[in-house]
Formats: C-alpha cells, structure tokens, sequence
C-alpha cells in the first residue's frame, strides 16, 4: 500500500468546471473505475474514475469548487498489485464525459454494490444554489450516468424512485422519461395517482352486491374530469358564502322583458351578476389573476373575460364571454344565449373556452341553496350561483319579503387570504343588491 495523490486530468476543452458531486469520502474502499466526483460544465457532465485500487485517506474538493487539470482532487492508500500497469493506467484514466443533449448511449459500467453504495455520504447542494433535487444522495442505490443525472435534476425526477432497465439495472434516459409520464397520468387522475402520493380507491366488485350496467363516461366528461381533478388537487380551495338581495335587481330585469323580448334575448339574472361581478373584479384585482408557473408572483389581468358553466347533454363545458365590461346587458344576454346554445349542440371551438379571467357557475334556474364550486386553474376564482327565493328579511323595524340569492365564491388560498375573500362577496352583494352602484 502506498499513498497516491490523485489529480485531475486532461478533461478536454474546460479550464475550471463545478464540482457537482463528490461520491467518496474518507475511509471509502474503491474500485479501479469507481466515479470519485462528477464534474459539470455548462455543455456537458462527466463523471471522474478512480485510477487506484485502495482506501480514500483524504478528500480535497467540495461540492461547489472549481477546478482544473492538475487540482488535488484526493488521496488514496493504494494497493500495489497493479504495480506499473496500475500507474499506467492511472495516466490514461480520462473522464467519461456526455453532451448532455444528445443523451448519447451509455456505456456499459459495472452496478455499484448496494453495501457500498450505501457508504457513500449525500452530497450537500451544489453551490449553483440549484436544490438538492431527487435525493440524488449518493447512498441512494442506484446507477445513471452524469448525462442522466443532469436530465433527471432538469426535469426535477427523483432517481431514488425510478427502476432502471439498462444493463445491471442502470437508469437510462427512456426510464426517466417513463418515470416522469407516470407521475402526470398520476396527478391527472390516471391510474398512476398513488404515485403521486394519493392513496388509490380500491376496486371492488359490485356485482358481488346486485346487478351493474357499465356505461362509457362521456368524452366530455372524460376531458373535464381530469382538469378538474388537477384543480381540486392543485389550488387550496377555500369556499366563501353570502346571500345577495336582489328584489330591485329582479324587479328591473322583470320591467325589461318586453324591451329584451324586442331585442330577441332572455334577460336572466346572470347577465346582471357579469357586470357586478366585473365591477367587484375591478375593485379587488387579485381575484382576476393567475398564479405564475414558480408560484411566485401574481399575473393580474386587465381584461373582464367571464366563463360560464353551462350544462349540455354531454357534460360541462366553459365557453367564454369576451370583455364583459365593455358590453351592455342585452348584448351579453344574446351572446350567453348564443354560447350555451353552442355548448349544447357541441359546436364550440377551442376558441370559444380560452382566455378566461374569472369563471361563474350558475345553477339558480336548477335549485339548490348553495354550492362549492371548483377554481378553474388557472383562473384563482369562481363564483356559484344558487337559486333566489323570496325571504323575511328583518329591516330592522319588520320582516320584509325580499328576494334573497345565495352564491359562494371559491378561490385559491394562496392567491386570496380570508379577509380578502369576504370582503370580495360583501362588496358583490352590495352591488347586487344596488346595481345603481355600478354606474358609479
Ligand atoms: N335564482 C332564481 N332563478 C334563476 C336564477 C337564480 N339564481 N338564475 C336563473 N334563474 C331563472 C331564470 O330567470 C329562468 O327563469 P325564467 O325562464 O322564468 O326567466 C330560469 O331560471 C332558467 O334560467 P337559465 O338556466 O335558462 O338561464 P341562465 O341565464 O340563468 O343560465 C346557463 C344560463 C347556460 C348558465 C344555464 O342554462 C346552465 O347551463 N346552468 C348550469 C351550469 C352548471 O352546470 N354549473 C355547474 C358546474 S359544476 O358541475
């Protein structure tokens, strides 16, 4: 046994590249060819291969440094058996390094013995500040080459839960591919969902209780399910309810029927809660945004887009009345006539559902008192609707019949604290109530 200084190699066209891992650590036993560190430049990563055979008596990089050709990377008590032919072999040891983007194929190494594996210490994070994604922990038992690491870490894959199907079990690129597939069939309500951390329902035979007729879900219903699978997943719902008086509202929608009756629509109360509804999206932003994609920031919208739930035979769909502020009251009349008509003979076109900036879900010409609807992502907020009825309403001196509407808004908690939400359905009431307010 000797002690040999290890120092880094001719690693081609790179002066100084960052350490990314160091897979060994005092006391280590290793292998001629065992990986000691993987070095990763900002076109490829390789990793560095241990000339010796012999114990690691001492580490001279961290995870984060810099280094190049001739930097001490560490020592080793070698063993001497190879004698010559071992220090040859230590001047011809060159790293193995892979273009991260052609994922060429890899070549064949030997699988880590999982006793020894498990020795290795977790690597702390790279000083890229980049996080320590995947539990890439050394100790994990698992083999990927750098360029399949370098993957995996861009995707945000976790290795440790991926089965690799290259020779001795070694993860290849296709495996990580496959792997990230099932998490989103998962996390779109696929049969994977137990890999995304859900517990799945188990099957049961019903036929074990009486008779069962099996009916295929409609198309619709298969597509919109899945999206709102992936809402209810994703928002952390929060549902607020309040009762709206609209008694003058209906008494002025009723006075003009016979002039909507003249223009060729039906003038439903849903019109009149478009525009309180914009009016109370005016006065609290938040409520017409979207979350951005790192969740970091709030994207407000300065368009009035509304989507309405309508009910077909098929299933719900969402068309979308464009710019709702700038039109009147019969206007959106015949175009929401015109949508949910679409709607229900399936003439949408994709066009007709995108874009929206705040949703509604009526369901007061149905029943009901009152509902939580779902926030349709990525929209942060949608208001239910439920069915008016006539009310006592203590007036402070007496009850008064009044027409009282019940509605609930849903939203993202992330995006509308508590506070914000009830002061959003408090001032919507208020303009239902007076919807001179929204000439203001
Ligand atoms: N309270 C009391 N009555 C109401 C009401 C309310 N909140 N909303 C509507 N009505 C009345 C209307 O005035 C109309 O009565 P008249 O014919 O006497 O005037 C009747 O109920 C039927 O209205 P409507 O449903 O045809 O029209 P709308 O404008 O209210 O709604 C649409 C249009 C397309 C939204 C609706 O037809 C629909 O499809 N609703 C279901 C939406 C849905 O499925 N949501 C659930 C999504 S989550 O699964």
């Amino acid at each position: 046994m000797a002690i040999k200084q290890f120092n880094l190699p001719d690693i081609g066209d790179f002066d100084s590249v960052d350490v990314i891992e160091v897979l060994v650590s005092e006391g280590d036993t290793v292998d001629v060819d065992d990986t000691l560190i993987t070095l990763e430049s900002d076109k490829a990563a390789m990793e560095i291969p241990s000339p010796f055979k012999g114990k690691v008596t001492r580490v001279t990089v961290s995870v984060g440094d810099k280094v190049g050709e001739g930097d001490p990377i560490c020592e080793i008590d070698a063993e001497e058996e190879g004698g010559e032919a071992e220090e040859e072999k230590a001047a011809q040891t060159q790293p193995e390094e892979k273009p991260e983007e052609k994922a060429p194929a890899e070549p064949e190494k030997p699988a880590e013995a999982p006793a020894k594996a498990a020795e290795r210490p977790a690597p702390a994070p790279a000083a890229t500040g980049e996080k320590p994604v995947n539990a890439q922990a050394a100790g994990a038992q698992y083999h990927a080459s750098p360029s399949v690491r370098a993957f995996a870490r861009k995707l945000g894959a976790d290795l440790s839960r991926v089965q690799g199907s290259g020779p001795k079990g070694r993860i290849t690129r296709e495996d990580v591919e496959g792997h990230i597939k099932s998490v989103m069939q998962g996390a779109a309500g696929g049969p994977a969902a137990a890999g995304a951390g859900i517990p799945p329902i188990p099957e049961v035979d019903f036929a074990q209780f009486g008779d069962t007729e099996e009916q295929d879900l409609p198309r619709i219903k298969k597509i919109s399910g899945k999206h709102l699978h992936a809402c209810w997943l994703n928002i952390p719902h929060v549902t607020q309810f309040d009762d709206a008086d609209i008694t003058e509202l209906d008494a002025f929608r009723k006075s003009m029927k016979p002039r909507a009756e003249k223009e060729g629509v039906k003038l439903t109360p849903l019109v009149f809660v478009m525009k309180a509804a914009v009016a109370a999206l005016k006065a609290f932003p938040q409520f017409n945004a979207s979350l951005s994609a790192d969740g970091e920031k709030l994207i407000v919208k300065k368009y009035f887009h509304i989507g309405i739930a309508v009910d077909t035979p098929n299933g719900l769909m969402v068309p979308v009345v464009r710019d709702v502020d700038q039109k009147g009251i019969f206007e959106l009349s015949a175009e929401l006539m015109e949508l949910s008509q679409k709607a229900r003979d399936g003439k949408l076109s994709p066009n007709d559902m995108k874009g929206a900036s705040f949703s509604i879900s009526s369901l007061g010409g149905i029943g009901g008192t009152q509902f939580t609807p779902i926030v349709n992502a990525p929209e942060v907020a949608i208001l239910g609707l439920s069915k008016a009825e006539m009310k006592p309403v203590w007036n402070g001196s007496e009850f008064e019949p009044r027409l009282v509407m019940p509605f609930s808004v849903s939203y993202d908690h992330r995006v509308v604290d508590g506070a914000e939400g009830v002061r959003f359905t408090t001032q919507l009431a208020e303009y239902l109530t007076d919807i001179r307010q929204l000439l203001l």
